[in-house]
């Protein structure tokens, strides 16, 4: 059968630009039963020797150097973002307002209100839309929620993640530019709250419910730092570290770390669950196993048990190799790519939405917002 196309136009070449070309272009292999399959139609960046070295590399038929053309082609279907959150709101407005699908970078905004924006925009144009937070779809952390989803952990009570990594420790660091915008609150909006808390937060909601209200702490180690464009001596006014707890819907409490600052922490990623009869966690170290411990397991054998999620019959491994042979990071955002071509199929939202993704926004500026403030702040997240 002949598949129907979609054609992407992907804005950014950095890290993620390739993630998610990768994603497209290992989809047809590996998702032979999709009815859509990705056409890798233009890419786009303001560099032309980089962005046309690019589209070579990943298999891009075109490529433009201002994001306005991009939008404006009638040969694209769907615009990816993979730029700085900076320019999240106005290419995916614009992108809205051409018509396109969109399928944006996380976070989805910089602030709450620039997401709100975002969402009355891109729903008043009804066009289809998807924001990559990709760790929801490696098959263990997938298999975490179905779990969670069967009851088989009864009541939960708590909900904790981490996300620990090093690379800002250095205050001869720049922010701003290629590289290091994250470290430019102008470019990114927040610091780690924004940048590693929004996957922990994106994850416990859709694992464990709405987050009411939150307590939150933030510190900047490193007060100044040099302008990558200008030169100039800059405050700094990202979050280098943000701890926060919270109440959960479903009464859990949740505590929540991350910093830029845990020396010999490169991407740690971890959760875990506690329930009533059993409770699961997970680490991105390890990322395909699962650890589970089952009180209803008879006594003299009950344990922690390290599930290696690389069955068939567990979340996506259908699609790869055989049993005990493992997939890795890059698989997230193959996954999600499937999905939102599937979603295309069935004519079902392909999660997180815009609008799911605005709920993280509000957690996130609710964590922002009690740490300036010192005080508990509610978040009015609406899940589901
Ligand atoms: C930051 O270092 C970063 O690249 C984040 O921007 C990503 O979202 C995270 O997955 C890994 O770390």
């Amino acid at each position: 059968m002949e598949k129907k196309k979609l054609r992407i136009g992907l804005i950014g070449t950095g890290f993620m630009g390739r993630t998610h070309s990768n994603g497209f272009n290992r989809i047809t292999n590996f998702f032979p039963n999709l009815a859509y399959e990705p056409v890798m139609q233009a890419v786009c960046s303001r560099n032309e020797e980089k962005v046309k070295a690019f589209a070579e590399q990943w298999g891009y038929a075109s490529y433009e150097t201002d994001w306005r053309k991009l939008i404006a082609r009638d040969d694209i279907d769907a615009v990816d973002i993979c730029t700085p959150n900076d320019t999240h709101a106005e290419i995916s407005i614009a992108a809205a307002k051409a018509g396109k699908m969109i399928l944006c970078e996380k976070p989805l905004s910089r602030t709450l209100a620039e997401g709100e924006e975002m969402v009355k925009e891109i729903e008043a144009a009804g066009v289809k839309n998807t924001t990559w937070y990709n760790y929801r779809r490696l098959p263990a952390v997938t298999l975490a929620k179905q779990i969670v989803d069967s009851g088989k952990l009864g009541r939960i009570f708590h909900y904790r993640a981490n996300f620990l990594q090093d690379w800002t420790i250095s205050p001869d660091l720049p922010q701003g530019g290629a590289g290091t915008w994250r470290l430019d609150v102008e470019a990114a909006g927040s610091g780690v709250t924004g940048d590693l808390l929004a996957h922990c937060i994106d994850t416990a909601l859709w694992i464990n419910g709405g987050i009411t209200d939150v307590s939150a702490m933030t510190e900047t180690f490193i007060k100044e730092r040099v302008h990558t464009e200008s030169g100039q001596v800059q405050k700094v006014g990202i979050d280098d570290a943000c701890l926060f707890h919270c109440h959960f819907e479903n009464g859990s409490l949740g505590l929540f770390e991350s910093t830029r600052y845990a020396r010999g922490h490169k991407a740690l990623y971890t959760f875990e669950i506690n329930g009533e009869h059993a409770s699961l966690r997970w680490d991105l170290h390890d990322l395909n196993r699962l650890e589970m411990y089952d009180h209803a397991d008879e006594s003299i054998v009950r344990g922690w048990k390290s599930i290696l999620v690389t069955d068939g019959d567990q979340p996506y491994m259908d699609k790869w190799w055989v049993p005990g042979l493992s997939i890795g990071y890059e698989h997230s955002f193959v996954h999600q790519a499937a999905d939102f071509l599937k979603s295309l199929e069935t004519g079902e939202p392909c999660s997180p939405t815009f609008r799911e993704a605005l709920q993280t926004q509000k957690v996130c500026e609710a964590v922002i917002d009690s740490a300036k403030q010192k005080q508990w702040k509610d978040t009015n997240v609406e899940w589901p």
